[in-house]
C-alpha cells in the first residue's frame, strides 16, 4: 500500500506517485498534445524496397498539392551538408536516401504541408524510380565472399561492421584443451522492438527573430540530443532548447536521434514556422530501435560434477543497415561481455561480428540493457544445457558455480569488477517462496502421467549504470549524471535533474532521497527533468542509470546543501558547527534536544539571516560521477504446464526475487519489475520481426507483433534481498532493466524442462504454440 507523501523520513518506503493524478486524470502533456501557432505538419516517403538503386525522384506533382509548403529530398540534405547524420554508434545513417535505399521504409523524402492530412496525401504524390537490386536479410549470408555490399559508402569492402573480441583466449582454449565435460548450444534471441505507446515524435519550433530553436521531442536523452543537433545542424548549443515533455514510454526507443527529427529541424529552419512530426504506429515498428537479433553459440567447459572452469562465445550481431546501437563507445556490443553472469569461471573468451543487412537499423538498447539482456539468456539458457548433460539439479549446478559473497569485489575473466552481490542467499530465498522441492515432486508425479510440467530457474546478473565517465561514453560524451537543488524561503524544494523519465516514477522517487537527506517529506520537493534550459547537463535514463547516477547525485547535492544548512542551523542555534547534530528531520543542539530548527527554519534564514560573510540562498548543484557501475542480481523462476493436443504453454507461477540494494520506492520498484516481466514474457512466447528473402518486413504493427496485456500474463509473484552497492551514496542499484534481462531465460529453461523427457535440449524464442506443437508431434505425443 502507498503512504502518504506528507511523511517525514521516506527513503524505503512505498509513497503514492507524484506523477499519476495527472496522468489518471488525462492531464499528462505529450508531444501531440502540443499545439503551436503556424504549426505545420511534415509526413515521410519510404521506400517500399528493401535494396534499391534510386533512380529519380519527382517531387512536382506533391510541390503542386493543397497546402504543400515543401518537400526535402536526400539531394536538398546533401546540398546543406545533412545527407548523413551521426549513429549512436561509430557509424553514419543517411537522412534521406540518397543513390539506394538500403531497408524497406527507408526514409526518401520529407513533406510538409499546412495540415496532416495534406502531408499525408501529397507524401502520396513523391514518385521514386526505384530499380530493385539484390537483397541480404541473413547475417551469414551477408558474411560470404559473394555476398553483395550493401554500404557502398564505407571504405571497408564487406558487410562486417566490427569483429569485437574479449577475454583472454589462449588461456580459455588450454581449458576447453584438458576439460571432462564440454557442451555446446546455438541460442538465437530474436529482433524485437521496444513498442512504446506513444511513438516517437517532434516539434521543431525555429524562431527566426531570435535565431532560438526550441525542439520538443520524445526524449530519453534531451541533453545528449541537444549536443548532436548543435553539431548534426550546425546551430550553436546555447541557440538550442530541447523539451523532453511527458514521454508515453521509451524502453530505449527513445534514445536515438531519427531521420524524422533531423527533417523537421531543417523544415522548421526553411520555413520559420513550427512543423510537428509524429510517426504511425506502422512507422514506429519498422523504421525505430530494433534490438537484439543476436546469433549466439555457446560452449561451456565444467568438470564431471558441473563446476565451471570457461565459456566460449561465438556471436553474429544483425545490426541492419545502418549500425544504430546505442552501445557505449568503446563497447561495440555493449555489456555482452558480462555474458560469464553470477558465475565463477576461470576463464572466459568472447567474440561478436557486427553485421550489415537490409534491414532497419539496430541494436538499440531495448529496456536499455546495452546487451546484458543476450548475456544473461544466453548464460542462464547454457547452464541448463549443462546442469541436464552432468546430470545434477539446475538449482543445485547454479549454487555449486555461484561467486561467493565474500569474493566480492569480484574480478570477472571479461574484465568487470562486479561491486556486490549474495547470489545464494537469493536463489535461497526464492527456492524456499516458490517451494521447490515440493514443485519437483509434483513434477515427477505428473511425468509419471505423461503430463508436461517445467520449471526453469535464472540466476542472472545485471550491469547497471552507464557511468563512470572513464569507461563510458556516448559519441564521446562522458557518462556521469547531475543534480540542481533549490531551496526556497519556505522550505519548499525544486531540484532538476539531468536524466528524463519516461515512466518510471522519478518525480517520486528522487523526491523521496532529497527529502531523506534534508528532513522533508516528499511533499516538500518538485523534481523536473526533461528541459535543457533549466536542467543541469546530463546522460538521459536509460541503462537503469538513473538511480545509479542520477540518484547518487541527488543524494549528494542534498548533502552539499546540508552542509550549509548545518553552517546556518549552528547561527540560529548559537552553538559551534561541530556542535549540530541533525537525525533525519530536524538539527539540534548536541546534548539539549529540546533546541532544535528544521530545514524550513533554515531556509527562511538563507535568504533573511546568515551568519556574517555567508553567501545568502540555499542552492547547489553536483554533478556525480559514479566510481563503478552497480551490479544488482536476481533469481527468477517460472512454473509451466504444456497443453499437448495445442502446444499451448501455461505459465502457472513465476516468482521475481530481485536485488537492487537500497530500494527507494518498494511500490515502484515492484512496478517496474512486472512491467519488465511482461516484456520478458512477450519476447520468450509472442514476438519477433521476421523478414521475408525481399527484405519485407512481416510484423509491421500490433496485429503482427504482439504486445501482450494483463490477460495473457501470469500474476507475477515478487520479493527481494538486500544487497547494498558499497560505492553508491545510498546503497542503491538500478532495477528496471532486471525483470527483462532475467526472465526470458526462466520461461525457457521451464519449457525445455517440461520437453526434457522427450530429448529435447533447446527450443528458441519466442515459443509459440506451433512450435511445440510440431515439437510434440515429432516425438510422437498426441
Ligand atoms: N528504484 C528504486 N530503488 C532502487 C532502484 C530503482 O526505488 N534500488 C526506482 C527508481 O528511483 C526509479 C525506478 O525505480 O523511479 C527505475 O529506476 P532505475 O532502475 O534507476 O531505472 P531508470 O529510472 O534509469 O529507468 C530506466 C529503465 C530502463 S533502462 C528502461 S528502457 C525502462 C525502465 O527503466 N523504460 C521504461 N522502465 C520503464 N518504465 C516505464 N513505465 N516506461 C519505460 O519506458
Amino acid at each position: 500500500m502507498a503512504v502518504r507523501q506528507t511523511e517525514l523520513r521516506p527513503l524505503g518506503k512505498s509513497v503514492g506517485r507524484k506523477e499519476d493524478p495527472r496522468f489518471i486524470r488525462g492531464k499528462g502533456r505529450y508531444i501531440d498534445d502540443i499545439v503551436l501557432p503556424g504549426m505545420l505538419y511534415m509526413c515521410l516517403v519510404r521506400s517500399p524496397y528493401a535494396h534499391a538503386r534510386i533512380k529519380s525522384i519527382d517531387t512536382s506533382e506533391a510541390m503542386q498539392a493543397p497546402g504543400v509548403k515543401l518537400v526535402i529530398t536526400g539531394e536538398d540534405l546533401a546540398a546543406m551538408n545533412l545527407a548523413w547524420m551521426p549513429t549512436m554508434a561509430n557509424d553514419q545513417q543517411m537522412v534521406l536516401a540518397t543513390g539506394k535505399v538500403l531497408y524497406q521504409y527507408q526514409e526518401v523524402a520529407a513533406v510538409i504541408a499546412e495540415t496532416r492530412e495534406q502531408a499525408v496525401d501529397a507524401a502520396q504524390l513523391v514518385y521514386v524510380d526505384y530499380e530493385p537490386l539484390p537483397v541480404v536479410v541473413d547475417p551469414f549470408k551477408a558474411l560470404e565472399p559473394d555476398a553483395p555490399i550493401l554500404r557502398e559508402d564505407r571504405e571497408q569492402k564487406s558487410n562486417l561492421i566490427f569483429h569485437w573480441e574479449a577475454g583472454d583466449k589462449e588461456a580459455t582454449e588450454e581449458l576447453f584443451r584438458n576439460a571432462p565435460v564440454v557442451v555446446k548450444q546455438d541460442v538465437r534471441f530474436p529482433r524485437v522492438h521496444p513498442s512504446p505507446l506513444e511513438p516517437c515524435g517532434c516539434i521543431a519550433d525555429y524562431n527566426t527573430a531570435t535565431g532560438k530553436l526550441t525542439w520538443y521531442v520524445t526524449s530519453q536523452a534531451p541533453h545528449a540530443h541537444r549536443t548532436v543537433l548543435s553539431l548534426v545542424s550546425g546551430l550553436p548549443e546555447h541557440q538550442i532548447r530541447v523539451i523532453s515533455p511527458d514521454v508515453g514510454g521509451g524502453f530505449g526507443n527513445k534514445v536515438p536521434v531519427y531521420p524524422g527529427y533531423v527533417c523537421a529541424v531543417v523544415a522548421s529552419l526553411k520555413l520559420g514556422r513550427p512543423v510537428k512530426w509524429i510517426e504511425t504506429r506502422t512507422e514506429n515498428t519498422t523504421s525505430t530501435g530494433f534490438a537484439r537479433d543476436y546469433h549466439m553459440t555457446a560452449e561451456i567447459a565444467a568438470e564431471e560434477d558441473g563446476r565451471v572452469l570457461a565459456l566460449r562465445v561465438k556471436t553474429i550481431a544483425d545490426h541492419g543497415a545502418f549500425d544504430a546501437a546505442a552501445d557505449p563507445s568503446k563497447f561495440p556490443a555493449g555489456l555482452f561481455s558480462i555474458v560469464t553472469g553470477s558465475y565463477d569461471f576461470k576463464e572466459a573468451f568472447v567474440e561478436v561480428d557486427g553485421v550489415y543487412t537490409n534491414k532497419a537499423p539496430g541494436g538499440v538498447a531495448y529496456r536499455c540493457s546495452f546487451r546484458v539482456t543476450e548475456a544473461a539468456y544466453l548464460i542462464e539458457r547454457v547452464m541448463d544445457v549443462l546442469a541436464r548433460r552432468v546430470g545434477v539439479d539446475p538449482a543445485e549446478l547454479r549454487k555449486r558455480n555461484f561467486i561467493r559473497k565474500e569474493q566480492f569485489p569480484y574480478k570477472s575473466p571479461t574484465g568487470w569488477t562486479y561491486d556486490s552481490g549474495d547470489y545464494e542467499k537469493t536463489l535461497a530465498l526464492a527456492l524456499e517462496k516458490i517451494g521447490y522441492e515440493e514443485l519437483r515432486k509434483e513434477q515427477a508425479e505428473k511425468r509419471a502421467r505423461g503430463e508436461l510440467m517445467g520449471i526453469g530457474i535464472s540466476t542472472f546478473t545485471e550491469v547497471v549504470g552507464a557511468g563512470p565517465s572513464h569507461t563510458f561514453d556516448i559519441m564521446g560524451i562522458k557518462m556521469f549524471d547531475s543534480a540542481q537543488i533549490r531551496v526556497h524561503p519556505t522550505g519548499k524544494v525544486i531540484a532538476r535533474l539531468g536524466v528524463r523519465h519516461q515512466g518510471q516514477g522519478h518525480e517520486t522517487t528522487f523526491a523521496q532521497i532529497i527529502a531523506q537527506e534534508l528532513g522533508l517529506s516528499t511533499d516538500d520537493v518538485i523534481v523536473e527533468e526533461g528541459d535543457t534550459d533549466t536542467a543541469p547537463y546530463g546522460l538521459g535514463t536509460y541503462a537503469s542509470r538513473s538511480t545509479p547516477t542520477a540518484g547518487g547525485a541527488a543524494a549528494l547535492c542534498a548533502r552539499r546543501i546540508r552542509e550549509k544548512a548545518k553552517k546556518i542551523a549552528a547561527h540560529l542555534l548559537e552553538v559551534g558547527e561541530e556542535d549540530v547534530v541533525f537525525d533525519g528531520v530536524a538539527f539540534s543542539a548536541k546534548g539539549l534536544a529540546s533546541r532544535t530548527v528544521t530545514m524550513k527554519d533554515i531556509a527562511f534564514a538563507a535568504y533573511t539571516n546568515v551568519p556574517e560573510g555567508m553567501e545568502p540562498g540555499l542552492e547547489a548543484t553536483y554533478y556525480y560521477d559514479p566510481p563503478n557501475l552497480t551490479f544488482p542480481h536476481g533469481a527468477y523462476i517460472a512454473v509451466v504446464d504444456i497443453d499437448k493436443g495445442t502446444g499451448a504453454v501455461k505459465v502457472r507461477r513465476f516468482l521475481a526475487v530481485d536485488d537492487c540494494g537500497t530500494v527507494i520506492n518498494p511500490m515502484i520498484v515492484e512496478g517496474q519489475v512486472h512491467g519488465g516481466l511482461t516484456e520478458g514474457f512477450a519476447i520468450a512466447f509472442m514476438q519477433d520481426i521476421p523478414f521475408d528473402e525481399d527484405g519485407n518486413c512481416l510484423a509491421t504493427n500490433w496485429m503482427d507483433y504482439l504486445v501482450p496485456t494483463a490477460l495473457d500474463t501470469p500474476k507475477w509473484e515478487t520479493d527481494r534481498t538486500v544487497t547494498p552497492s558499497p560505492h553508491h551514496p545510498i546503497g542503491a542499484k538500478g532495477v528496471g532493466e532486471s525483470p527483462n534481462v532475467g526472465s526470458p531465460a526462466a520461461f525457457v529453461n521451464a519449457v525445455v524442462d517440461a520437453l526434457a523427457p522427450l530429448g529435447v535440449e533447446h527450443i528458441d524464442m519466442p515459443i509459440y504454440p506451433w512450435k511445440v506443437w510440431k515439437i510434440l508431434r515429432e516425438h510422437g505425443v498426441t
